[in-house]
């Protein structure tokens, strides 16, 4: 499936409370996020599967892909469109393996290292960061900002998509740090209309 890491939303089931993960994704959609990552680190894997069946109901035809974050048996048993691993996670060669060619597989790089021991061959994109330090997740790494993502960025030869603490008003930056898209929680889960947190995000481009 093709994609576009251009607003890739990524979702926080506590943050998006009241309004719900589905209502979020279907309003931030509305809004032109172009990517959904499903990201729960407390629902069990049925759970999961069952959410991740929902969201992939609601986004088929819309071309927006659904990823699962990090549980290669939700990706396979909802059929998403993909999977993001981070670092100490299922390894790239066994997601490719298992969810095929057609899958969209993205890994979370941190630092220069990262990027040289990642397997980019099988790989679609990578996610670049944390840019900033983030309340949305526990145990981030050292957050590397504008000059750390463009070093990253640089040296990839893979899409990447910027991620940690990022605002509307960052995407001036993360396109100067060359950077092909930016990836969010709380800019859009938990505010009172994602459908305009995520609009904002198109604000100003040309
Ligand atoms: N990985 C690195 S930072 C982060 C993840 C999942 C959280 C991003 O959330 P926010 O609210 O956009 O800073
Ligand atoms: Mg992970």
């Amino acid at each position: 499936m093709p994609f576009d890491l251009s607003l890739y939303l990524v979702t926080d089931a506590a943050l998006c409370d009241p309004l719900g993960i589905e209502q979020t994704v279907a309003a931030a959609v509305q809004g032109g996020a172009t990517m959904v990552q499903l990201r729960d680190k407390h629902a069990s894997d049925e759970q999961m599967i069952a959410q991740a069946k929902r969201l992939k109901a609601m986004l088929a035809g819309s071309g927006v892909p659904l990823i699962i974050n990090d549980r290669l048996n939700v990706a396979l048993a909802s059929q998403a469109d993909g999977l993001h691993v981070g670092q100490s996670d299922t390894a790239v060669q066994e997601a490719r393996h298992a969810l095929g060619q057609d899958a969209i597989i993205g890994l979370s790089i941190n630092t220069l290292a990262h990027l040289q021991s990642a397997p980019v061959t099988l790989l679609d994109y990578v996610g670049l960061g944390p840019v900033f330090a983030t309340g949305s997740k526990q145990d981030h790494a050292q957050p590397i900002g504008f000059d750390g993502l463009a070093q990253l960025a640089q040296a990839c030869p893979l899409p990447s998509v910027a991620i940690g603490g990022l605002k509307a008003e960052h995407l001036a930056q993360v396109k100067a740090a060359g950077a092909d898209g930016m990836a969010v929680i709380s800019a859009i889960c938990g505010q009172p209309d994602p459908r305009l947190a995520a609009q904002a995000f198109f604000q100003g481009r040309s």
